[in-house]
């Protein structure tokens, strides 16, 4: 067997976004396309000599072909070892797992997350550093610089490895070693939380439903959930991943985890509801006829943590991205700790996380996770859930209305308008960020104006700045409107409009969320004339 060099061209377009890059699988099946990208992350770390890597990903379509050619660009490159799942298989909090409980280098995550899936469908690629999380800025920035000078790339012309065994196998000096994808992210769940009073829960009668979404979560989930924790079988649905998801959108949010939200609202619900995304990292948690709000989630786990076991001792911080709602700053206001705004994606908590400034983060997208790894976990959400279901005997339902009574009820929700025309969303942003300055101190109705920008993050722990994370029109009564593009959509752009309204009366916590929200919505219309600008007159997704 021998490494080839290979001639390549730059491609257009190849920069990260959010999480990584992300596009069309017929754009990753050109010849060269995925071989440059690889080939740029190896350049970037200066080559993999010696190094142990983990890789694997959510089971999509092209999820074992591009597998196969990293494995040989992996061997070409000397890296030492490679660390994948069986099957291909680990979804992306599993790898973050894996790279720091076996101390590896750093590792490859193959994703498109809730992007659909199959031949016509959607994929992607990150690159995870040695703490378990996403590469920072500064990483997939000299990334992208590399893709678009490099020339050649190299690769082992050996045949495919076997990644259906688990087990060691060597590839052109290289060892390859198939790993359970559930053991060690099991394990490290079995200590954080109280295995023991969930499994009471579940003999004493205690009801679920946890989907799959034909996606990643679904053998982690069975393997705990019905497996260690004895939940009956037939908890955990569509627990098999499938190349094309079953033709669904792995995404759970009440629109496209729509089977599983009707049976919460039905005469037959089960006490609590899950689901999670493609590649393992969101959750939705549902409660009787009632869709627990991302940002109430990430809040409800932050006042109650001390119930698990692994979060006994309490928190440092809670972290949010920018767009969550503020549900966790009253909480962490009670508590007495710091609770960090950071921009959206699970990139800026790592330096927080490692440099124990927070304990908990989460994202308004339906992601939690705290510092027992460096993405954001829905299988863990989830069994958070369940600890504080067990622990306080109390249902979905009841600890939210707690909450709220506690604490006051944040009112929230985000408008997408998808594949919208990429020029006219970047002009309606410029003439935003236009009337800024203009906004501050206008009236709307009952609303003032406390403050609009273009919201700049700097990072406490390395001080690197991150400029043009959204456009935040704050009132002087805590409500917010924001508007930013995503960084993850692959058909034109896509303009996510968040909305946000204090509520501290508890008579007034069963407004519909629409209409509760319905004067702010008027206001983001008003300054983005966003229908105008889009053509769009409703939003594709509203969560
Ligand atoms: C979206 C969400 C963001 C999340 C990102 C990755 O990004 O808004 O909160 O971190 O997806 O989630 P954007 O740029 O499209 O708004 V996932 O489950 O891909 O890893
Ligand atoms: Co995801």
């Amino acid at each position: 067997m021998t490494i080839q060099t290979v001639a390549t061209k730059p491609f257009a377009g190849q920069r990260p976004g959010t999480s990584g890059l992300r596009k069309k699988v017929t754009e990753f099946q050109q010849p060269g396309y995925l071989e440059n990208f690889v080939e740029a992350i190896f350049l970037t770390l200066g080559g993999g000599k010696g190094a142990t890597l983990v890789l694997g990903g959510d089971g999509r379509f092209y999820n074992r072909s591009a597998i196969q050619t990293i494995l040989r660009m992996a061997a070409a490159h000397k890296v030492q070892k490679v660390l994948v799942g069986r099957g291909g298989i680990l979804s992306t909090p599993a790898v973050s797992c894996v790279i720091r409980k076996r101390g590896a280098f750093g590792g490859i995550v193959l994703s498109a997350s809730h992007n659909p899936g199959g031949p016509d469908g959607d994929f992607g690629i990150k690159y995870n550093i040695e703490n378990g999380g996403p590469a920072p800025e500064k990483i997939t920035e000299a990334i992208y610089a590399h893709t678009q000078t490099l020339s050649e790339y190299h690769i082992s012309d050996a045949g495919p490895v076997n990644l259906d065994e688990i087990g060691a196998t060597t590839l052109d000096g290289m060892t390859v070693e198939v790993i359970d994808p559930v053991a060690d992210y099991a394990e490290l769940m079995s200590r954080l939380f109280d295995f023991d009073a969930i499994r009471e829960l579940f003999q004493r009668g205690f009801t679920m439903r946890f989907d799959g979404m034909s996606a990643v979560s679904g053998p982690y989930a069975k393997a705990i959930i019905e497996g260690m924790l004895g939940a009956p079988e037939g908890t955990v649905i569509n627990d098999e991943p499938l190349e094309d998801f079953g033709g669904h959108h792995p995404d759970p949010n009440p629109v496209n985890a729509f089977d599983l939200v009707a049976l919460m609202n039905g005469p037959d619900a089960p006490e609590f509801g899950a689901a999670s995304d493609g590649d393992g990292d969101r959750n939705m948690i549902v409660g009787r006829k009632l869709a627990v709000a991302p940002s109430d989630s990430l809040a409800i786990i932050a006042a109650n943590a001390t119930l698990a076991p692994g979060y006994r001792d309490g928190l440092k911080g809670i972290a949010r991205s920018m767009p969550t709602s503020q549900a966790a700053d009253r909480v962490a206001a009670a508590l007495g700790i710091a609770c960090f705004e950071t921009p959206t994606g699970w990139k800026y908590f790592g330096n927080l996380l490692d440099a124990n400034l927070a304990t908990l983060c989460g994202e308004e997208s339906y992601g939690t996770g705290s510092n027992h790894i460096r993405e954001k976990d829905g299988v863990w959400a989830v069994l958070f859930w369940l600890n504080l279901i067990a622990a306080t005997g109390k249902s979905v339902n009841r600890i939210v209305r707690e909450h709220w009574a506690r604490f006051g009820r944040n009112y929230y929700s985000r408008h997408d308008y998808e594949a919208v025309d990429a020029a006219a969303a970047d002009r309606m942003m410029l003439a935003l960020r236009g009337k800024l300055a203009s906004l501050a101190g206008q009236r709307f109705g009952e609303f003032r104006v406390a403050q609009a920008d273009d919201f700049v993050y700097t990072d406490p722990v390395d001080q690197s700045v991150a400029t043009k994370q959204g456009i935040r029109i704050i009132m002087s009564d805590g409500s917010r409107i924001v508007l930013r593009l995503s960084g993850t959509g692959t058909e034109g752009a896509t303009v996510r409009v968040y909305l946000e309204r204090y509520e501290a009366d508890p008579s007034r916590h069963d407004l519909d969320t629409q209409e509760a929200l319905a004067p702010l919505i008027a206001i983001a219309e008003q300054v983005s004339e966003l229908k105008q600008r889009t053509g769009r007159n409703e939003p594709s997704v509203i969560t």
